[in-house]
């Protein structure tokens, strides 16, 4: 098995949809390795989204990221990192599949709930952007 970072978004926790997205999690297969609550900083938000500065969303995805508490989680599965992509959707709601989490949560482009690791280095990356070694459960 390996891992991959989701974190479940602001608009997740501030309609209240944290444990039904939990629970799709789990029920797809995901053991949950660890887990907080974290409010980030801008600069925090900014490093985590640092490949997307200068887009024209970056500023208005750093005030979302910012806005209220996350969610970050260490996941793990079999290919945890593509099946996790699979598993939340397109990044467009409009766009994403039936029965993925951004299908069936996602409010829009921006706020759309999750946010899973796209490749296996960033996963690494990302895992220890918010979790030590000593908080990852086995
Ligand atoms: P991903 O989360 O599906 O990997 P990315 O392209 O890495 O998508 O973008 C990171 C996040 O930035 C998205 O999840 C979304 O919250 C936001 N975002 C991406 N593209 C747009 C856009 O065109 N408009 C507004 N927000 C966007
Ligand atoms: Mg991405």
């Amino acid at each position: 098995m390996n891992k991959t970072l989701a974190i479940l978004k602001p608009d997740c926790i501030g309609r209240n949809l944290t444990g039904k997205v939990i629970d799709f999690i789990l029920s797809n297969g995901f053991y949950i390795r660890a887990m907080k609550m974290a409010h980030l900083t801008k600069i925090e938000a900014e490093e985590f989204y640092a490949i997307h500065k200068g887009k024209p969303f970056f500023n208005e995805l750093i005030n979302f990221m910012t806005s209220r508490p996350c969610i970050p989680m260490v996941l793990e599965k079999n290919n945890a990192v593509q099946s996790f992509r699979e598993t939340i959707g397109a990044t467009d709601p409009s766009k994403a599949a039936d029965n993925t989490l951004r299908k069936l949560y996602a409010e829009s482009v921006q706020r759309n709930t999750v946010h899973g690791s796209d490749s296996e280095k960033n996963a690494q990356k990302e895992i220890a952007f918010f979790f030590s070694l000593m908080e990852i459960t086995k």
